[in-house]
């Protein structure tokens, strides 16, 4: 199971105690406490990972080390270790403590989530003029403490979306190596696929069905995974009896989670086409191109549709040359 929001506790490390004590060396009398150490930083570090959140699915506490305290003859108290969590790219952490934001957006990047608390001073360090015997000590500052909610949003160029046995997994497959199942049946995507051509990133996500928005089916929570693409592809059978009906039923559920999505440039691809007969083929693509250029909201793309079978190779060449369109543009 694709963990792709949880709520977590960060706590930073608490920064040490400064000591007071003095030096024991007879010619020598005077202030010697160490300071306290700092108290361990949380980061989050982008990884490829996509299932790297799985690690919070138990573990909702997560703290860094406190800082140790100081010590007489000038020992200042370790710092606590900084703790490093990996979050895979595409992580949106929302500070839930403060309203923040941060986006975890390319591999290897390490960004602060809390910081450690100080350490306190050692009483040596108060020493003066006026203040020879000093016995002020600082008590190190606590660290900072915050709630996450850790929100996983694909990072893609383009998401599929489409009812269910449409055909998406079998085009990302034809066109990439995912290599995700395929199966003659609903839902068998029951959680989004990446897959890679070229340089762009495609993103199957699983069919949707009318009132996915009311959590019917899988529900709509995976439209999160498509929400930062570029362009959609959307997917209709050509088994259809109705493909514009289809294609409405898709554009609401999308509208009910985001009312963005439906902004975002989109292909249409009638698809199985070797199933319906070429009269049949030209009705369905001509009910499908009268709705066409209007729902793209005039973006850069026609969202003129074509129709594909993943068993004829020209048509799979007409969908990579839409890709290296797209891909040229990027
Ligand atoms: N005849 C024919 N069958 C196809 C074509 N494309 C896909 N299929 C078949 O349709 C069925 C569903 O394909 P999937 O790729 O799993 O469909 P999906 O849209 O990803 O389905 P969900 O994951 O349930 O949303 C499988 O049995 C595929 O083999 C096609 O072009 N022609
Ligand atoms: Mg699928």
């Amino acid at each position: 199971m694709l963990i792709d929001d949880v709520e977590i506790k960060i706590n930073a490390g608490h920064g040490g105690k400064g000591a007071v004590a003095f030096n024991k060396n007879l010619m020598s009398l005077g202030p010697a406490g160490g300071s306290g150490g700092k108290g361990g930083s949380v980061y989050g570090e982008s990884v490829s990972d996509l299932s790297a959140l799985r690690q919070f699915r138990f573990k909702k506490k997560i703290s860094a080390e406190n800082g140790r305290d100081g010590h007489g003859q000038f020992r200042d108290g370790h710092d606590g270790s900084d703790l490093i969590l990996e979050l895979p790219v595409g992580t949106v952490a929302h500070n839930l403590t403060n309203g923040g934001e941060i986006n975890f957006e390319k591999i290897g990047e390490r960004i602060l989530l809390a910081k450690g608390g100080i350490g306190g001073k050692g009483n040596f360090q108060f020493r003066s003029s006026i203040n020879t015997t000093p016995t002020q000590f600082g008590p190190g500052m606590p660290g900072e403490n915050f709630t996450f909610r850790l929100e996983l949003k694909f990072i893609a160029d383009i998401g599929f979306v489409g009812l269910p046995n449409v055909g998406k997994t079998s085009l990302l497959n034809k066109l990439t190596n995912a290599g995700s199942k395929v199966a003659n049946y609903p839902f068998t995507t029951l959680e989004p696929n990446l897959g890679a051509y070229y340089e762009l990133i495609l993103a199957d996500i699983p069919g949707l069905i009318e009132g996915s928005s009311t959590g019917r089916g899988l529900g709509i929570k995976f439209l999160r995974h498509i929400e930062r693409t570029h362009i959609l592809f959307h997917f209709i059978s050509a088994e259809s009896p109705d493909p514009l009906k289809d294609y409405k039923t898709i554009r609401k559920e999308l509208g009910a989670w985001n009312s963005a999505l439906l902004e975002k440039p989109e292909r249409l691809f009638l698809t199985k086409s070797n199933l319906a007969t070429p009269s049949e083929l030209k009705i369905k693509l001509a009910a499908l191109s009268a709705i066409g250029g209007s729902a793209s909201g005039g973006k850069k793309i026609d969202s003129h549709v074509i129709a594909i079978s993943i068993n004829d190779a020209k048509s799979i060449k007409n969908v990579e040359k839409i890709l290296n369109d797209i891909k040229a543009e990027k």
